[in-house]
């Protein structure tokens, strides 16, 4: 069968890809339908914001739809980038211009004299996850998190994102250091993915 995921960014495909292949699922993306025009993401929290593609999408396409609405939330910015994580260095922002902005947002807090840490802040990915059925109206929302810290020195070239900069310590390592497979296990999608399977479980053994 396949599963259509309302995205456009290759390094979400690609993890939904590798979560849903042993399920013998084939995944299709929007860049399998060009002609869907872009979900205007105005909501506040991100489950709003994945509500809005997987619905959008779905009434469009008459199939149901999973869609992921993510970012990076850091305690010295108050939790910003947050739901603007894409735009943050500007309307289609590349991955390495967030990067570039998050590090010299966080340089401009740094008080005083460099203590030479390179952990700057606390940190955490979030995801959330959005299945929406068009034939019944049915949704299901699922969120994930992951905590870590926003280190100076960016490393790694799995992944995608912020995910150079974002340093586990359980692992002594950033997120872009892991295998897909790893990411996965201890990732906010992965958390996410695990808890919506398990909602529509139970939904259909009702
Ligand atoms: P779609 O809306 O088409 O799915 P998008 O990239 O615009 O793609 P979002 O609006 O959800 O997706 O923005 C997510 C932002 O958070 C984006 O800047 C990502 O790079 C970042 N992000 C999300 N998950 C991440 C992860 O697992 N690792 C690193 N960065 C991540």
């Amino acid at each position: 069968g396949i599963l259509i995921v309302a995205t456009k960014n290759k390094g979400k495909v690609r993890e939904f890809q590798h979560a849903f292949a042993p399920l013998g699922l084939t995944v299709k993306s929007m860049f399998d339908y060009p002609q869907l025009p872009d979900v205007v993401e105005d909501g506040t929290t991100f489950a709003e914001n994945a509500f809005k593609k997987s619905k959008a999408v779905g009434e469009a396409l008459g199939l149901p739809v999973l869609a992921d609405d993510s970012g990076l939330c850091v305690d010295a910015l108050d939790g910003r980038p947050g739901v603007y994580s894409a735009r943050y260095a500007g309307e289609n922002a590349r991955d390495q211009d967030n990067n570039l902005k998050l590090l010299s947002e966080l340089e401009g807090l740094k008080q005083g004299e460099d203590t030479g840490q390179p952990l700057l802040s606390p940190a955490r990915f979030v995801c959330a996850l959005s299945l929406y059925d068009p034939a019944d109206g049915m949704e299901l929302t699922a969120e994930g998190t992951v905590e870590g810290w926003i280190t100076s020195e960016p490393a790694g070239g799995g992944g995608f994102g912020y995910d150079p900069l974002f340093y586990l310590p359980e692992y002594e390592k950033t997120m872009a250091e892991l295998t897909l497979e790893e990411k996965q296990m201890i990732s906010h999608r992965g958390m996410a993915l695990r808890l919506l399977t398990d909602k529509l479980a139970a939904k259909q053994r009702k």
